[in-house]
């Protein structure tokens, strides 16, 4: 074979990432069973959904009629529980446009939110609708867009750059055909950044929140990068953030600035770099398709402080119940594990946590609960606790010889977002 009849190479198309995050997702899901509520100021938190208190009480007090789950959409706007009669230790999971207005947001106490907008709505979260949600809107993402990864319940990046329309306008046109599409399905909005890389389109995705599109191309660094605070790049938390600050480096152009040698000599080699590399909106990382989980655990606020020895009996059903959970989290996702661990955080907020590997893999509740109870006993038990938690990590698909290993994921891409009173999670501690 001649050389001359070789195929020419595909030509190289600029990478075109998206990252698409759906908008006020738990309230949005909330709007589509209770439209009554929409635009006013609500929010998800303080405990799970139980089925249809709403409809018992109307028909207690209000017995006229027979309120069945047909008329959701119904129920008069004055008979949802309102967050000013809120008693109890939950924190919000999410809160609407209108509720942010009062500074109420994600991880606030209850009781806090409360003082801030005692009018707004307090609905219980229903988990197993908002996955449900997620699932239909990925589906919709993947029959158009392929190439897709799950970064959780409510977003996904997209690799635009070989799909129709994935070039055009730098990305708009097939951002907005994902937005027509999912909110067809589902009656939901979303927003989408598009960029060279996943970095940069986490950051853009939030410019124009919410139903927005933004998209930033390498050139618009200086102008629409920059200017943030270094807060907004997806791998400096909290404390890497205020160790910036105190060298004087609030903006991700004051970070920019920076040498990368006096980066890696003051935060490491390898978060230094990293440091220097984000700063610059570089950023490598493909869009991976098939993450695999790295831990799954559930964990729960208590209602009020509980002490190990005066409350022992309510503390051993919690921690019977969480193990239950999440062996059934990982039945149901068909995983087993053998490091099993547990959390602890005291009334002064310290945590503390344990984990023990075991030789073979199980999702079995009650294994879990022995190795979780041996973990316990090497905290102390002797301080007022405000929440517990279980994990089970080193994972591997169920029935998988030996040999298979679930690998941990890259850098920076293990932060989970949630922080419920009582949350799951699939890719570790909810810190
Ligand atoms: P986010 O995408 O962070 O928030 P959001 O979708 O509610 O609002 P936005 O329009 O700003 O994207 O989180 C997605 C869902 O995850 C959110 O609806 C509730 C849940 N969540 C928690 O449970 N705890 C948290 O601390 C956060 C931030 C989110
Ligand atoms: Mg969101
Ligand atoms: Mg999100």
């Amino acid at each position: 074979m001649s050389a001359l009849s070789v195929n020419p190479p595909a030509p190289t198309l600029p990478r075109r990432i998206a990252h698409l995050d759906m908008d006020a997702f738990y309230a949005s899901v909330e709007w589509l069973r209770y439209p009554q509520l929409k635009g006013l100021p609500m929010v998800i938190g303080g405990g799970r959904r139980r089925e249809d208190e709403l409809l018992a009480r109307l028909n207690a007090e209000r017995p006229e009629r027979r309120w069945t789950a047909a008329d959701l959409a119904h129920i008069p706007v004055d008979f949802f529980p309102r967050l000013r009669d809120y008693a109890g230790r939950g924190v919000i999971t999410t809160a609407s446009y209108a509720a942010r207005a009062f500074g109420v947001g994600s991880a606030m106490g209850l009781m806090k939110a409360a003082r801030l907008c005692p009018q707004a709505i307090l609905l219980p979260a229903d988990f197993d609708e908002y996955r449900r949600i997620s699932r239909a809107f990925k589906q919709v993402i993947t029959d158009i867009a392929p190439v897709m990864e799950d970064r959780g319940i409510d977003e996904v990046y997209i690799d635009f750059t070989h799909v129709p329309g994935g070039q055009r306008e730098g990305g708009r046109v097939l951002a907005r055909l994902l937005q027509k599409s999912i909110l067809q399905a589902t009656g939901l909005t979303c927003s989408i950044g598009v960029a060279p890389n996943k970095l940069l389109a986490k950051m853009a995705s939030e410019f124009d929140k919410p139903n927005g599109i933004s998209i930033v191309h390498e050139a618009d660094l200086a102008t629409r990068i920059w200017p943030l605070p270094c807060r907004k790049i997806n791998g400096i938390g909290p404390k890497a953030d205020a160790r910036l600050q105190a060298h004087g480096i609030r903006t991700i152009g004051e970070l920019a600035a920076r040498e990368r040698a006096w980066l890696i000599a003051h935060f490491g080699k390898s978060y230094g770099a990293w440091l220097h590399e984000a700063a610059h909106g570089r950023d490598d990382r493909p869009v991976v398709m098939h993450s695999e989980p790295v831990s799954m655990s559930r964990e729960t606020t208590f209602e009020r402080d509980l002490h190990a020895v005066a409350d022992r009996a309510e503390l051993g059903a919690i921690f019977t119940r969480l193990c239950e959970r999440v062996a059934a989290d990982l039945a149901r996702k068909g995983y087993e594990g053998r490091t099993i661990g547990i959390k602890l955080r005291y009334a002064d907020f310290k945590t503390a946590t344990r984990e023990q590997t075991v030789t073979a893999y199980t999702q079995d509740a009650r294994l879990i609960r022995q190795v979780a109870g041996q973990c316990l006993k090497r905290v102390d038990l002797t301080r007022p606790l405000r929440l517990l938690g279980v994990r089970v990590g080193s994972l591997r698909r169920q029935g998988e010889g030996a040999g298979f290993e679930v690998s941990k994921r890259p850098f920076g891409q293990n932060r989970p977002a949630m922080n419920a009173s009582e949350s799951i999670a699939t890719t570790g501690w909810l810190f």
